[in-house]
């Protein structure tokens, strides 16, 4: 009787062993034969089936629009800060990856919980954002610090844009337009972001393609799959970031002293 070794690894996404590797199923040369993008590489490796064309096209969206927004945000000015100091490639990428959290660009997964539970419950804009604010909690996915009621931003006028014009429904959007009205009332900055915007987007997504169980929706929001894609695009703003000061051969970067305030 034949005994097999258990495994210590268990892969579902892809396989390599063939003549061709593959991705859940499909061939390199299927790929590139029947013109994939990134996004169909996505729906593949990240969700485990193809998806449709508004589906992905949604995805690549996003990492166009988050591959970049200037070198005076947190991970763009490590990326330089590093890049500066002599370091390497990946030294550059990985300490200007390090600032995405909660704060920046890594609120996607986190407003996407909260839009979640609030809709489910059908729970008010303002009782919503007065409920965090007794937990001692921002709202997710609300607040920018250069973006405002008076200055827009755009990544959020085009992603909604395309989503009312091609996803079967909006009703997790329009929650987070709810939202953004009632903390506009606090204050100007209050808007909706672009993490929140993605993140309301993609419940959209989840909820009327018809392409994912309730299960399925449940785990890639609990599993926290979305802040990934912030992550993919801002990889490559950073990398254009740290190859820009190597290119211009700039000195090793110090604060100065007059920006501090020295004090006991
Ligand atoms: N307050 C983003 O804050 C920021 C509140 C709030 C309730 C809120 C803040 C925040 C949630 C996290 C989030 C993604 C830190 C942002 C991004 C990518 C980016 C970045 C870029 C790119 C900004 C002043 C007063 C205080 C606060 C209150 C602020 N936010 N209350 N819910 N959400 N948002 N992050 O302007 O009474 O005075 O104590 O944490 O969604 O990261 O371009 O820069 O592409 O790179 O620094 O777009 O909103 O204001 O922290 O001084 O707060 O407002 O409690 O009230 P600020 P603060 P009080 S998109």
């Amino acid at each position: 009787k034949k005994v097999r070794k258990p495994t210590n690894v268990v892969s579902t996404i892809c396989d390599d062993r063939g003549e061709e590797p593959t991705y859940f199923g499909v061939t390199m040369s299927e790929l590139i034969e029947e013109d994939y993008g990134i996004g169909d590489v996505l729906a593949l490796l990240w969700f485990k089936r193809k998806l449709p064309k508004y589906f992905t096209k949604f995805m690549e969206m996003c990492i166009m629009l988050c591959a970049d927004h200037g070198p005076c945000v947190s991970g763009a000015h490590n990326s330089i800060v590093t890049s500066r100091a002599g370091k390497d490639l990946v030294s550059c990428l990985v300490s200007g990856l390090l600032t995405i959290g909660p704060r920046f660009g890594g609120a996607i997964d986190d407003a996407a919980r909260c839009f979640k539970k609030a809709v489910e419950d059908n729970l008010g804009a303002a009782a919503f954002v007065e409920g965090l604010k007794k937990q001692g909690k921002r709202v997710p996915g609300i607040g920018h610090r250069i973006k405002s009621k008076d200055n827009r931003d755009k990544r959020v006028e085009l992603l909604s844009k395309y989503a009312r014009r091609f996803f079967p429904g909006t009703k997790h959007l329009d929650y987070a337009i709810s939202v953004e009205e009632y903390t506009l009332q606090k204050a100007a900055n209050l808007v909706l972001n672009v993490d929140g915007c993605i993140g309301a987007l993609f419940l959209d997504l989840l909820h009327s393609s018809g392409c994912f169980s309730q299960r399925e929706m449940d785990d890639i929001i609990s599993v926290g799959y979305l802040n990934g894609l912030f992550v993919l695009a801002r990889s490559i703003g950073l990398i254009g970031h740290a190859l820009d000061q190597k290119r211009l051969q700039q000195p090793l970067y110090r604060h100065p002293w007059e920006d501090v305030l020295y004090t006991r």
